[in-house]
């Protein structure tokens, strides 16, 4: 079945009517642009053909039901629950942080019915929260009729979860499940929301992204992701700029010898470095030079692991084992310490790269990776 077909059947079975209709998002990758959001940087995530599904139908009053088919678990929560940030906790607050966020904004939302289904795999740095949050607000939105544009929409979501979940993310999860086109990768400036959509055509180029789920357990991601953003906001202030967006990579000395100790200073190289790719990345794919990226993408992830540092031992042996197998780059996508590495690989060999990394796996004793090549699909939608 697919799973707009299990939203509809879960929806059916617990509420033994059919949905009103059925929304979905989908989970993303970011092809480069790591941890520049929450710094008023630039990202170039695309959405993924994984989705996550929302079978929805009016309730009355002010009370809202939600099954998830992860858990076979059915939530309800009312004003009460949504009149405090963090009230409805697991999964669940995901949806009530939404509702949250849209009354807080003024929206009058109706009480739902939902059903949740989903192809985006939960703690693979793939957003499943962010579709999870962009099906749910999209299934509102039309439920009650609101004047949400899809522009505004990411704001909301993000704060969702940032006050209602309690995670500090940035923008660029909620703006990918909502604002991705098909075959296209979205160039977003975080600061003003503006985008761009930047063709990315792999196949008229002979090429593919290979996406590997490290299968790492995830460590400490909650408590370090803040601690990074916490040391980028401090070592803005120090700078005195808004964010660390507004250090122009030909000053980047200058801003480094004002910082106090190595670590503040290999964050902010990491930033700063990292928006001026977003940028050399874009430019390469607008001259329809897809190829040329792979050294990009590649000093993307020393980054990450040398300055960063939120690579673990089993992303970076992905990394290694990739180029080593002739893909022309690679790098982590996401948040770190875990979750997934991408590879840029010419098409007919993509298997080879992957049974490389598999291999390496094997060899330092790591749980075994699983792999998948992926084309940029579209953004939050609504179904039927
Ligand atoms: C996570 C966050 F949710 C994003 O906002 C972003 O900061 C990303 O990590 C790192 O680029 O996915």
């Amino acid at each position: 079945m697919t799973v707009a077909d299990r939203a509809a059947a879960g929806f059916h079975q617990v509420y033994a009517q059919p949905p009103a209709g059925r929304w979905a998002a989908p989970g993303r990758v970011n092809l480069i642009g790591e941890h520049t959001d929450y710094n008023d940087g630039f990202v170039l995530p695309f959405a993924l053909p994984l989705r996550t599904v929302a079978a929805a139908a009016p309730q009355p009053g002010e009370t809202w039901t939600v099954w998830s088919e992860l858990t076979g678990e059915t939530v309800d929560f009312g004003a009460a629950e949504v009149t405090a940030a963090g009230r409805v906790t697991g999964w669940a607050g995901y949806v009530a942080g939404i509702v949250w966020a849209l009354r807080e904004a003024g929206y009058p939302v109706p009480g739902a019915r939902l059903a949740i289904a989903s192809d985006v795999p939960l703690g693979a740095g793939l957003s499943s929260s962010a579709a999870l949050e962009a099906a749910v607000l999209a299934a509102l939105a039309d439920l009650g009729g609101l004047d949400l544009p899809a522009e505004a929409q990411p704001r909301l979501a993000q704060r969702a979860e940032n006050r209602y979940v309690g995670a500090p993310t940035g923008i660029m999860d909620q703006s990918a499940a909502i604002r991705c086109r098909a075959g296209h990768a979205l160039f977003l400036d975080c600061r003003t929301e503006q985008v761009e959509h930047i063709p990315f055509d792999l196949a008229a180029a002979g090429l593919a992204i290979l996406v590997i789920d490290s299968n790492a357990p995830h460590r400490h991601v909650d408590g370090e992701y803040a601690a990074r953003r916490n040391s980028c906001e401090k070592a803005a202030a120090l700078l005195d700029v808004p964010a660390l967006r507004d250090v122009p990579t030909d000053n980047l000395d200058d801003a480094l010898a004002r910082l106090p100790d190595d670590e503040t200073r290999r964050r902010v190289r990491h930033v700063v470095t990292e928006n001026q790719r977003v940028y050399d990345t874009v430019d390469l794919l607008r001259a329809r030079q897809i190829q040329q990226i792979g050294p990009l993408l590649v000093a993307s992830h020393t980054s990450m692991r040398d300055d960063f540092a939120i690579t673990v031992p089993e992303i970076d042996t992905a990394v290694e084992a990739a180029l080593a197998a002739g893909a022309l780059g690679a790098r982590m996508t996401g948040g770190g310490f875990g979750g997934c590495v991408l590879a840029l690989v010419e098409a007919d060999h993509s298997d080879t790269v992957a049974n490389a990394v598999t291999d390496a796996y094997a060899r330092r004793g790591f749980t075994a990776p699983t792999h998948t090549t992926v084309t940029p699909a579209a953004g939050a939608t609504r179904l039927d």
